[in-house]
């Protein structure tokens, strides 16, 4: 009976098992499931524009070839998201579908502009370092292949983000210019990355259910204070500082204090009037309309071997 399925879901998410697409499981759960793979294979995706402006202008061979494996590895993990997603029940066109048409949200990161060499750096720094920090825990999540897409994509995001820091590092022995670009750069995606980990708890409609599956392990603001706690030192390493008068050390608690973040910005953002919103959802499209032939060719293969097996 429905009663006997819902007592063994909760069962399983209660022994931190896993739950398999085979399993029964609320709808709720699924639509939620559906929900976070969706939005994560879209950030995967849309996050390969910000980065790939630099490919044509990577200012060495060694430095194009390894922005090139990172785009690359960016790509596979969205496509290894979508077959995620479909293991739910959801259909990959019409997740794209969505995507385009602004019915789906990806990660308000994507939205902010790659000016300069050094948005590389920082990109694989602190936008990875975030993904990371959010994403580790992921691995425990209580969708079986959701939680088994993690364990690969994390080990990819580890080498991103060390490309991301030696890059920086290595502009930091450069010239005057060179370390300008790279705080000038860290000036402007401090503050979003922390937006990264979503709105405050009090504010974060989906948290209470998602920790209550065990979808998520942790908090929006327990991730965002973990992120901020590891990546303090690692900036006085590499001899920058994070554009916020409030980040201090605070010994009672043991961890950073940081500053207010300007929510009405991410609100903005997510709700699609950031500084690149409209330039990554048209790139996108675009990319999508003139791979029409190439679907449409490989769905006729793909028919025609069937036909003749
Ligand atoms: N941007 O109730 P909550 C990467 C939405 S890393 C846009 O707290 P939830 C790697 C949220 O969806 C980036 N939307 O929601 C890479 C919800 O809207 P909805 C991708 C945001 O789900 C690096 C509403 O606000 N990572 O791609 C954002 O419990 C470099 C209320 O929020 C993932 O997706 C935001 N920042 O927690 C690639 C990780 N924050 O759906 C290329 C998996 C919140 O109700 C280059 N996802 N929203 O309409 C998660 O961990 C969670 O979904 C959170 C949000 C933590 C993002």
């Amino acid at each position: 009976s429905e009663e006997d399925l819902q007592a063994h879901f909760e069962h399983t998410i209660a022994r931190d098992q896993r739950i398999e697409p085979r399993d029964w499981m609320p709808e709720a759960y699924r639509k939620t499931m559906i929900r976070q793979i969706a939005q994560h294979a879209h950030s995967e995706i849309i996050g390969m524009q910000p980065e790939g402006n630099w490919i044509t202008r990577a200012p060495s061979l060694r430095r194009k070839a390894i922005l090139l494996a990172k785009v690359q590895d960016e790509a596979g993990h969205g496509l290894y998201l979508y077959s995620a997603s479909t293991t739910l029940g959801a259909d990959r066109a019409d997740l794209t579908d969505k995507l385009i048409n602004g019915r789906q949200k990806y990660s308000s990161i994507f939205n902010y502009p790659t000016p300069t060499f050094a948005d590389v750096g920082v990109i694989g720094w602190l936008v990875d370092g975030a993904a990371i920090c959010n994403q580790v825990p992921l691995c425990r999540s209580s969708y079986g292949p959701y939680a088994r897409a993690m364990i690969r994509i994390c080990k990819e995001e580890s080498f991103h983000q060390r490309q991301g820091y030696e890059l920086l590092m290595t502009m930091m022995r450069g010239t005057d210019a060179q370390r300008e670009m790279v705080q000038d750069a860290v000036n402007r995606w401090w503050w979003p990355s922390l937006m990264m980990f979503g709105p405050p708890d009090a504010e974060s409609p989906n948290t209470a259910q998602s920790m209550a599956w065990k979808i998520k392990r942790h908090t929006n603001d327990e991730l965002r204070q973990r992120f901020v706690d590891m990546s303090v030192p690692q900036a006085e390493a590499l001899g920058v500082t994070f554009p916020d008068p409030d980040l201090k050390w605070n010994a009672e608690r043991g961890h950073y204090d940081f500053g207010e973040i300007d929510w009405s910005e991410l609100k903005r953002v997510i709700s699609g009037d950031g500084p690149c919103n409209a330039e990554r959802i048209e790139r996108r499209r675009k990319a999508q309309e003139e791979g029409a032939w190439v679907r449409e060719a490989a769905a006729a293969h793909a028919a025609k071997k069937g036909a003749s097996a």
